[in-house]
């Protein structure tokens, strides 16, 4: 039977950057999640009958989560739910599960790199029929309606087994509704096969290239098992953490420097394999650590683009690349070489999402830790490890010298970001307030040896639907090309996160080989003068730096 429930609007079920982020309890509390759900589908028009993907990275309150949808579903009368067995999806493979089946949308169960477990994080993001994330407009329609919400359609709790592959006809609004129970891994495994030389890496691999691979305990596991170990023939071992659980093993599965600070000690060791790698929470980010090599992810875009005709998938070239504006200036080089357009964004994948469905762009990326193409509509964690791992057997050379040849062909673009994570969100909304203000001030300003040529908020004007988003970074752009640039997070649960982006041009091959921290030194003290943002955070430092 299916149930209309009268409820009242719940505070704070705003979409950041990536979908609805809470603490788990938050999450719990009653009618939270049916509340956030039907406003999600009270924003939709015309999916009655129509198919819905479902699925997540396996953190905790998955299986709660995926129960209720199942009804929600039903009752507002989709006619078909694809879920990822054992309620798996990774991100990636989610949305090219909306693609490749046609769906109407899905629902993503993630808050990515966060925690998990009964005190960590949960979330919840809509993708729209292209597989990527819902654009600002939908999400604007889905806070509104969370704004008004008075009551929500659901149908009596079903037995439905998450684990068995299979489909199940269940009572709907709009006659029976199917739920398909989807392998999680075989269509995005395929998918990867189509792109990448299995058979040149497979090669590489018996004539000795080796690597780890770090899935965190989270939703790649599968996935890297499958194509790694299965597929390409790394031995057994390759891949570690493979199995996702509920709580990460109580890390933070997030493939940075600081949580997989393991995977640098080894990359850093004799011991060493040709590459180390890393996913996150949902399997859309991405670490590479050659041999003794790190690779910034800025700088990892940059290298992906200047190779990719390597790999069959991108053969026929690029036909244009695009960057979140804090992400370094490295790939505008590659652009600019290869004579195609570069794309600058606003942080979220889902600004990637026109550019791409339009052809304007065949491979974007951002600095934390995300890259990917046009084969789906998210960044993909596993496509750029194998897409390293076809340009390592392809070009025959390991990730150092790869690196230090894209260095002296573009020059290097130094970078690095400063987290200052849960700080008073009085204390990060006052910094942010206060250089807005300043903003018209420091344009022609001369600091030391820096030259402020132009301060301003970035805005995007988003050139195929015309949608215009403001207010998406403060940047202090320096006349040598150097830049800082500030902006708050919009993935955090507690309190306020500040990031501060800095970045600096070097085309002297001689001096390329400085600490990133020595190279950067004077921006970095600059950045937190001008900001003061000791005063306003009450840190004397950073609590990560990427
Ligand atoms: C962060 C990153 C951003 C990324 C987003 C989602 O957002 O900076 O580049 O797209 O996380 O990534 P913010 O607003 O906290 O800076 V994921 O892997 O968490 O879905
Ligand atoms: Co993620």
């Amino acid at each position: 039977m299916i149930r209309t429930i009268a409820t009242t609007p719940i505070a704070g079920q705003k979409p950041g950057t990536s979908g609805l982020r809470k603490r788990v309890p938050e999450f719990q509390t009653p009618g939270y999640v049916e509340n956030f759900v039907q406003s999600v589908f009270d924003s939709l028009e015309g999916y009655k009958g129509a198919t819905l993907v479902l699925g997540g990275d396996g953190r905790y309150f998955n299986r709660e989560v995926i129960a209720t949808v199942i009804r929600m579903a039903a009752a507002n009368g989709f006619g078909r739910l694809l879920i990822g067995q054992g309620g798996i999806l990774s991100t990636p493979a989610a949305s090219h599960l909306i693609r490749k089946r046609k769906a109407f949308g899905g629902l993503v169960l993630s808050a990515s790199h966060n925690p998990g477990g009964p005190d960590g994080d949960f979330g919840i993001k809509y993708n729209i029929g292209n597989g990527g994330p819902a654009p600002e407009k939908i999400t604007e329609a889905i806070h509104a309606r969370t704004l008004t919400i008075d009551r929500y359609m659901i149908a009596d709790p079903v037995p439905i087994n998450l684990d068995k592959v299979g489909t199940t006809a269940i009572d709907g609004a709009a006659g029976p509704m199917l739920v398909e129970i989807v392998d999680p891994v075989a269509d995005y495994a395929l998918l990867m096969q189509g792109l990448f030389d299995f058979d040149r890496i497979r090669a590489a691999v018996k004539g000795g290239l080796s690597m780890r691979f770090d899935a965190m305990s989270a939703v790649t596991g599968p996935y890297a098992h499958a194509i790694l170990e299965g597929m390409l023939g790394f031995p057994a071992g390759t891949v570690m953490n493979g199995t996702p659980l509920e709580d990460f093993g109580h890390h933070h599965p997030d493939p940075n420097l600081v949580h997989a600070r393991h995977l640098l000690d080894l990359a850093m060791s004799p011991a060493s394999p040709d590459l180390c790698a890393a996913s996150d929470g949902d399997g859309d980010r991405n670490l590479i650590i050659g041999r003794g090599q790190f690779v910034t992810p800025s700088d990892s875009l940059a290298m992906l683009a200047a190779n990719a005709r390597l790999a069959p998938g991108y053969a026929r070239g690029l036909a244009g690349i695009a960057r979140s504006m804090p992400t370094s200036q490295a790939a505008d080089r590659v652009a600019k070489a290869l004579g195609i357009p570069c794309f600058e964004t606003p942080t979220g994948w889902k600004f990637f999402g026109n550019l791409l469905d339009s052809g304007l762009i065949s491979i974007c990326g951002e600095e934390s830790a995300g890259t990917g193409s046009d084969h789906v509509r998210e960044k993909d964690g596993l496509w750029a490890v194998l897409l390293w791992l076809d340009i390592l057997a392809a070009r025959k050379q390991g990730v150092a010298a790869i690196v230090s040849e894209h260095w002296r062909t573009y020059g290097r673009n130094y970078y690095a970001r400063h987290d200052y994570e849960e700080v008073p969100s009085d204390g990060a909304n006052a910094l942010m307030a206060r250089l807005r203000e300043m903003l018209p001030t420091l344009g022609g300003k001369r600091f030391g040896n820096l030259d402020i040529s132009k301060a301003d908020d970035f805005a995007y004007h988003d050139s195929v639907d015309g949608s215009l988003s403001t207010a998406q970074g403060i940047r202090l752009l320096m006349a040598d090309g150097s830049r800082i640039v500030f902006r708050l997070s919009g993935t955090g649960t507690a309190g306020a996160t500040l990031r501060v982006y800095v970045e600096r041009f070097e085309a002297d091959i001689a001096h390329h080989g400085l600490e990133t921290g020595v190279a950067l030194k004077d921006l970095v003290d600059l950045a937190g003068e001008l900001a003061r943002i000791g005063h306003y955070t009450g840190r004397s430092a950073p609590s990560v730096i990427t």
